[in-house]
């Protein structure tokens, strides 16, 4: 309350005379936003920076320490890269990236898995992170840098950024949402350093477009308590996202309420003046002297008002989650030892098994998942194993880093990457499990591999078959006389090619060769990857060389299971209808335990219970947005991507955005809706007070859709139970949105009631002209189901 009254003052003081393109209601001294949670920071926020000279406060907002002659002091926040794990540093856990912990549809995951990389950070003493990032949202499925992002759907990108900004800031540091706004690809995110034509390119979008889908998770992640947002390289409307008041301060500041510090992407800013006073609060200490700016104030194209604003946001992040107790520890150097692991690998392992999507499953003439101690199991592709050298590459902003990775991969590149301090390949993990099983496991880690013995009759492509006491020795005399491998004792390596098509039983060492391992084994798991990053965008959305691959094993397996790793939608229509292809296992960028995590769901440890976070299209001519290459980028397919885009016009995906199989099956009970507030649902606009996320009534729960789940089959798992709003026809909105879900584990038989709040912001669309989110009269429809195209029951609602 003490609070709240020193704003109105100082918007007395300051209000009336702030100038230009921050407008006073951008100001926290202006009152315009009820700061809530955020009183107590802003109170402490504003007694320090008042005891501050200009020159002082510059110092902040460039970066600098500050030792007051006030005795006030200020270091310098230790910014880092990274959410998923710290970028850089040893001794640290590689988490899941963002798109596979996106796939666990799992709030609590969400918010455990980013308050133990949270921690990890604080624990190294770094205060400010440059992540989560709902942006790129993923407009088009041959953006980079997917990997480190959500889902092209706003709703879950919204929960997801949300519950991960607050998860981090418990953990006791600063997250930065970013890249803000429309930053949806890598290509031309930057002018070229010696073709002085390029241009970085602007990303232009209407209002609708911007607040339907782009701003969507941005606004709850301010809810949230989100204190910090890094503003993008690319441009908006022609103008440097950062430098672009509009979109800084007129929508996160002034219609969101963001309380908290813009700082900029690496060259986001190029103004003194204009980057201050669109909204950009922290920058660069040679565009913002202290004689610059005081010269602006004193001259008129610059305020003491939007100084002493910027100076309160850069510091109120600090007193927000809690770094003024003094206890963390300083910043370590990237080579320190300090035990900050604590026992994240078991979360790690968990949230990875989690997160996998079980496509495909076809279990009819005892083949697919889960596995059963399978006798032989056959291993492709260099997905399986390790990498030649590892477990990391070099950082590698601006490279190709694509399109597939000649080794595992469990993380993107960029200033997202993992710092891994081990990596668990599945060839590992599935090693470990054969000689449990006391399963024969053989391999070859090569998406291309060709037995170069075949012409030569020797042993040129092969193994070595040193010794003679291999398990080939077992072979008995009737097999041997068939073999055409080295058998007992063999010395030669491989047999010749022509012969290489033996069965199961003549000897272990059949020349390696794709088909004839394929042809000898129980199971063949081929491991697929499709690799980007920061800095260059996807080639290609399926890999030839692959698709080869799996089409060459299920020549000869009839029980060939697929899995794959992708930073986006990765294409399976060349192979996935086979009839040998029995099962496909899907997923991100998953992090240290990668293997394990795979090689429990495969096992079934873990019943897999993941759901695609977008749409696998049959053909990549099927979505609507390619990478753009001209300086201006308009948005001009609207809100209509990923799955709002099929739904529109029609076109049949492979697999549906929601979809991800179980071992076990769920039914879904009728559905049901409760008004619980009628008062609410009859005005057309929100009428609360404007507070942090923006108007109050926004986020209000305003319908409970109800319904139950019961798991029908034999064996315990989690069914993800997805909510689609239709709307009436005047609101002009995509057929059905997601507006809600819920990760419900059931024992085998369980059955569970399910409730959805949905929320005003969830039933309103933008209305461009108000400008503002209104509600439409009519029906709406609330279907839930399995996946956007499996809606088991719906219910409609008047209003
Ligand atoms: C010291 O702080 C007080 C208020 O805390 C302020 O009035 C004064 O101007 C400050 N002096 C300097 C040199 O910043
Ligand atoms: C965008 O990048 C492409 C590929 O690097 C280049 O050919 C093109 O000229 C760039 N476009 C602009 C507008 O700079
Ligand atoms: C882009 O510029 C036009 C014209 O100046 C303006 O109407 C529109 O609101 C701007 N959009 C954004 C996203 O800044
Ligand atoms: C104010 O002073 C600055 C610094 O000298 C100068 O760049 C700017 O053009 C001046 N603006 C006006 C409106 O005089
Ligand atoms: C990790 O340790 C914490 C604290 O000891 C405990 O609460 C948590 O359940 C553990 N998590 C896992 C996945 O074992
Ligand atoms: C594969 O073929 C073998 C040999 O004919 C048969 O025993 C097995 O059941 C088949 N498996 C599948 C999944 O079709
Ligand atoms: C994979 O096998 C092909 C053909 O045998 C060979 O040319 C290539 O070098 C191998 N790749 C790796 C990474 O070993
Ligand atoms: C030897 O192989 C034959 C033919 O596969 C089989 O019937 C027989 O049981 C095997 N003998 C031993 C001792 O394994
Ligand atoms: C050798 O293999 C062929 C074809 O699989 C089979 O018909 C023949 O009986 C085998 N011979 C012996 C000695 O096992
Ligand atoms: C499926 O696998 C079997 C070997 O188990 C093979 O004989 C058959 O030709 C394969 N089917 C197809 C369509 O490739
Ligand atoms: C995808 O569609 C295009 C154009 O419709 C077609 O030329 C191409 O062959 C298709 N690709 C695949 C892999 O089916
Ligand atoms: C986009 C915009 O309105 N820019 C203005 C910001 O304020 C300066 C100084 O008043 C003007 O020169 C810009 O035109």
């Amino acid at each position: 309350m003490k609070a709240a009254a020193a704003f109105s003052l100082a918007s007395l003081l300051y209000g009336a005379s702030a100038a230009s393109n921050t407008t006073s209601a951008a100001l926290l001294s202006s009152g315009h936003v009820k700061l809530g949670e955020f009183a107590e920071a802003y109170a402490k926020a504003k007694a320090f920076v008042a005891g501050l000279t200009n020159a002082e406060k510059v110092s902040i907002i460039t970066g600098s320490d500050v030792d007051s002659s006030n005795g006030s002091s200020w270091t310098a926040l230790a910014n880092k890269d990274g959410f998923a794990g710290i970028n850089y540093q040893y001794y640290v856990s590689g988490f899941p990236m963002g798109n596979a912990l996106a796939m666990t549809w799992d709030k609590d995951y969400f918010d455990a898995e980013a308050y133990a990389s949270g921690r990890e950070f604080y624990l190294m003493g770094y205060n400010l992170i440059n992540g989560p990032e709902a942006g790129p949202l993923g407009r088009t499925p041959w953006g980079g840098r997917q990997a480190e992002a959500f889902s092209p759907d706003p709703y879950l990108s919204g929960v997801a950024l949300a519950k991960t900004i607050s998860g981090m800031n418990r953990a006791g540091v600063i997250a930065g949402g970013r890249h803000y706004l429309l930053n949806e690809q890598e290509t031309n995110r930057t002018t070229g350093t010696s073709d002085t034509t390029s241009a970085v390119y602007s990303s232009n979008a209407d209002e609708k477009t911007i607040h339907e889908l782009y701003l969507w998770p941005f606004q709850d992640a301010v809810q949230a308590g989100m204190a910090a947002v890094m503003c993008a390289m690319s441009h908006v409307n022609n103008t440097g996202s950062c430098e672009n008041s509009h979109i800084v301060s007129e929508l996160l500041k002034e219609e969101l309420g963001f309380p908290g510090m813009v700082f900029p992407d690496v060259n986001s800013q190029s103004t003194s003046y204009g980057s201050a006073n669109a909204g950009l609060d922290y920058g660069s200490s040679s565009l913002w002297t202290a004689d610059i700016l005081n010269a602006g104030i004193s001259n008129g194209s610059f305020t003491q008002a939007r100084l002493d604003d910027m100076a309160i946001r850069n510091v109120i992040g600090y007193y927000f989650v809690g770094l003024d107790d003094g206890k963390q520890p300083d910043e370590a150097g990237s080579t320190d030892y300090r035990d900050v692991r604590s026992n994240h690998s078991a979360l790690i392992r968990e949230v990875s098994a989690a997160s996998l999507v079980l496509l495909k499953n076809d279990v009819t003439n005892g083949g697919g998942l889960p596995l059963n101690r399978p006798r032989t199991i056959s291993v492709f592709g260099a997905h399986a194993g390790p990498a030649m050298a590892g477990p990391n590459q070099a950082f590698s902003v601006q490279g190709s880093s694509g399109p597939t990775y000649q080794g595992h991969l469990a993380s993107g590149s960029g200033s997202g990457q993992l710092s891994f301090s081990y990596l668990m390949t599945p060839f590992q993990s599935l090693t470990t499990r054969a000689a449990a099983d006391g399963s024969m496991i053989r391999w070859i880690l090569n998406d291309t591999y060709t037995d170069s013995s075949s012409s030569s009759g020797g042993g040129m492509g092969s193994p070595p078959t040193t010794g003679g006491n291999g398990p080939s020795g077992s072979s008995n005399s009737s097999s041997s006389s068939n073999s055409t491998a080295g058998g007992p004792g063999g010395s030669t390596g491989g047999g010749g090619g022509g012969n290489a098509l033996s069965n199961l039983g003549q000897g272990t060492a059949v020349t390696p060769s794709i088909t004839n391992y394929a042809e000898d084994s129980e199971v063949c798991l081929v491991f697929l990857n499709s690799f980007a990053g920061e800095g260059a965008d996807r080639e290609e959305l399926y890999n030839t060389d692959q698709d080869t691959l799996v089409k060459s094993v299920a020549s000869e397996c009839n029980n060939t299971v697929v899995v794959i790793n992708t930073v986006g939608p990765r294409l399976v229509d060349a192979w996935v209808e086979l009839e040998n292809v029995t099962a496909v296992l899907y997923g991100g960028m998953l992090g240290q335990e990668s293997g394990n995590a795979i090689a429990d769901v495969l096992y079934g440890d873990v019943n897999p219970s993941g759901k695609l976070i977008n749409t696998i299209a049959k053909n990549e001519s099927d979505y609507p947005v390619k990478i753009c290459y001209t300086a201006q980028c308009d948005f001009d397919e609207g809100v209509y991507i990923d799955y709002r885009h099929f739904d529109r016009y029609n076109v049949t995906p492979r697999y549906p955005f929601g979809h991800g199989l179980s071992y076990t099956t769920f039914e879904y009970g009728d559905v049901t809706a409760k008004k619980t507030n009628e008062k609410a649902l009859s005005a057309t606009y929100p009428s609360g007070p404007m507070a942090v996320g923006g108007k109050t009534d926004l986020f209000e729960t305003v319908i409970t859709i109800t319904t139950t789940l019961t798991n029908s089959g034999s064996r315990s798992g989690a069914e993800v139970a997805q909510l689609y709003v239709s709307y009436p026809d005047a609101a002009a909105q995509p057929i059905r949105q997601l507006r809600g879900f819920e990760k419900v584990p059931l024992e085998a038989g369980a059955k569970e009631t399910v409730s959805f709040a949905v929320r005003r912001k969830d039933i309103s669309y933008w209305d461009a002209e108000a400008k503002e989110w209104a509600l439409a009269t009519g029906t709406y429809t609330f279907a839930v189901g399995s996946s956007s195209r499996d809606l088991r029951g719906s219910v409609e609602v008047q209003i």
